[in-house]
């Protein structure tokens, strides 16, 4: 048998026996394992996926046939299997492969993903596009359980079973979201998998599909067959079933043999068709098996020891953030707190232990948090809603019409807020500042190191109306001046600049004013802080100081701080120059090496300020 690396894929892929598929999938698990300890990434969900990832590639005819991986995350096997393996070690980073799908990397990615609970909608539209065009191939997507608690999905599944248009929905059923899955579908599929009468009719499916001969009718004939003992005998009410889909399976995930043979059968079933595989998250590598959340996005780790390497000391602001509102809960009984399926990564872990009864994690669904936020706050309580960034531009509509028009006191805890890294394009939290900016109602906070955002936290729960402390990835900052929240603060007057720099990007601020000092320019600073509702008195008096004012934020200049605060100039002689990310979608690589690039970090600023200040002599 060839090495990995030797293979040329898909292709070769169609000549290997099962065997050799088996063998295959041992060595795609090493490779991943040795790679993604050196690169960082998804590592237990791509473990969990070999064999399906495998199978699918050798009953399909790709990139004819399209696969369309809801999140994307799980994409790696299907990337090494379509001629990418050696770029793996570049994976996630500045110019190499994407850790998700993207069109323009291989024809075979379909569709560039990294939200959640797309994939049904996808294929449903893709089958009826090809339909429309007279086209022939097939499309299927693969959805986690994780993925199938968001309502997306649910809305896909009610359009696309009544379609009869022809497609495929994989469910890849781990159990798991990046912690354990939550929900009433959950349970459901739980019962599904635990059943006795499934192992039972696992047999009957085996048995018929042995003294099915080759594919083609009789496999469907026999298919219905299995599919109506499937129904009536084991499950009272299929809930795929009823939704119009034929449901087949639980199988077994990482039986190689019952994958082909399920999959050849479903692609042949006319209408759309819902196959429920069981894997297990972190498959073939113990320390994931073990404990799979933590492994579902990690940094470096020992291989040997499975010892993720340390990724520093001090508090993230996510940790900052759960304590804090932890502590507050103790003595305010109205601090609830809720989740998007993802209490951990923003820091709510504390919490939930804290107070298992005022902590509700609703699955990956961030429209549902936002508006079941608005009928906990109408109920009298002061809900603490934590999500990341892009995550919680699913709940644009809820925030406007659910929370802001109806002035309730919703909290928003906005984590990863700005530039994430290495998950790039569809994670950079870089909208937030904008998609808030024009709600009514709501007051924007953005804190510039651990103590501020503690006293922004307090603050919020003084107010009647909504709030939205957004704040970044990593680690929190720690600085030195701190006065009460009651507006922008002053940290420096500046005779030729005043720079306005918000949350994160202070500390980037002072780095600009120490350029600029040596330059013989006398800069200013001043911590935003609000970003909604402007210190226009404060914007004002800084204008009649200083000949330049620059703004600095981790976000798209459109519709940011920095336009509102020119807007509010607009009768100002003193020019306003923005700092912030470019009307344009950001690629992935490490956070400094993006900032260089664009021309964002405090060396390429203060050059930018200087040249302006050149020209206007
Ligand atoms: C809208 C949205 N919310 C949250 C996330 C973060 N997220 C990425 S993967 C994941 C869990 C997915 O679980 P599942 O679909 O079961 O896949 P598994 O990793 O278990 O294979 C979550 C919550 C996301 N990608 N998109």
């Amino acid at each position: 048998m060839k090495k990995l690396l030797e293979y040329k894929f898909p292709q070769d892929l169609k000549k290997l026996t099962e065997y050799e598929l088996e063998i295959l999938a041992y060595e795609i698990r090493d490779f991943l394992i040795s790679n993604i300890s050196k690169t960082g990434g998804h590592l237990a969900s791509n473990l969990g996926v070999v064999e399906l990832s495998i199978a699918l590639h050798r009953v399909f005819d790709t990139p004819k046939d399209k696969l369309i991986w809801d999140v994307g995350h799980q994409s790696y096997v299907h990337k090494i299997l379509t001629g990418r393996a050696e770029d793996f070690c570049s994976l996630r980073q500045w110019g190499g492969i994407s850790g998700f799908p993207k069109v323009k990397e291989s024809e075979y990615d379909t569709f560039d993903t990294g939200h959640s609970s797309t994939s049904i909608s996808l294929a449903a539209g893709m089958a009826a596009a090809r339909d429309l065009s007279g086209e022939d191939f097939h499309v299927a997507a693969i959805i986690g359980d994780g993925a199938l608690t968001g309502g997306l999905a649910y809305e896909a599944l009610n359009n696309a079973g009544v379609s009869k248009a022809n497609m495929l929905v994989v469910l890849n059923d781990n159990g798991m979201s990046i912690s354990q899955n939550t929900g009433g579908v959950s349970k459901y599929l739980g019962k599904l998998r635990s059943s006795q009468k499934y192992t039972d009719l696992k047999n009957k499916v085996k048995k018929n599909v042995s003294e099915i001969p080759g594919v083609g009718k009789g496999v469907v004939a026999g298919l219905q067959h299995v599919r109506d003992s499937l129904k009536y005998a084991v499950l009272d009410g299929i809930m795929f079933e009823e939704l119009g889909f034929k449901y087949f399976g639980p199988i077994d995930g990482h039986n190689m043999g019952e994958l082909l043979e399920a999959l050849s059968m479903a692609r042949e079933v006319e209408g759309p068709v819902f196959l429920h595989v069981i894997t297990k998250k972190g498959k073939g590598y113990k320390s994931a098996e073990e404990t799979p959340s933590k492994y579902h996005g990690t940094g470096p780790f020992d291989p040997t020891t499975g010892l993720q390497h340390s990724t520093g000391s001090a508090p993230s602001w996510s940790e900052v953030f759960g304590k804090k509102i932890t502590a507050m809960a103790k003595d305010n009984k109205k601090i609830v707190a809720i989740g998007a399926a993802m209490l951990e990564g923003t820091g709510l872990k504390g919490f939930k232990k804290r107070f298992p009864k005022r902590t509700f994690d609703v699955g990956i669904a961030e429209g549902h948090a936002v508006t079941f936020a608005a009928g906990m706050a109408a109920g009298g309580y002061r809900p603490v809603v934590a999500i990341y960034s892009t995550f919680l531009q699913r709940a644009y509509d809820q925030i406007m019409e659910d929370v802001c028009l109806q002035n309730l006191p919703v909290l928003f805890a906005i984590d990863r807020a700005g530039i994430v890294g290495a998950d790039g394009e569809t994670h950079h939290g870089m909208f937030d500042l904008s998609y808030l900016n024009h709600m009514p109602n709501m007051t924007i906070l953005a804190p510039s190191d651990k103590e501020e955002l503690e006293d922004m936290l307090e603050y919020a729960v003084t107010l009647d109306g909504p709030c939205a402390i957004r704040y970044p990835r990593g680690e929190a900052a720690v600085l030195e001046f701190h006065q009460p929240i009651n507006g922008s603060l002053l940290l420096e007057e500046g005779r030729d600049v005043e720079i306005w720099a918000v949350g994160n990007m202070l500390p980037a601020g002072a780095e600009v004013r120490e350029l600029l000092k040596r330059k013989g320019i006398e800069a200013g600073l001043i911590n935003a802080r609000f970003v909604k509702p402007l210190d226009e008195k404060a914007i004002l008096a800084s204008a009649e100081r200083t000949k330049l004012v620059v703004t600095l934020e981790d976000n798209v200049i459109t519709g940011g701080f920095g336009e509102s605060l020119a807007a509010a100039m607009m009768e100002s002689p003193v020019k306003v120059l923005n700092f912030g990310w470019p009307d344009c979608f950001i690629e992935h690589g490490s956070c400094r090496q993006l900032f260089e690039t664009y021309k964002l970090d405090p060396k390429s600023i203060a050059e930018r300020i200087c040249e302006y200040i050149e020209k206007q002599a």
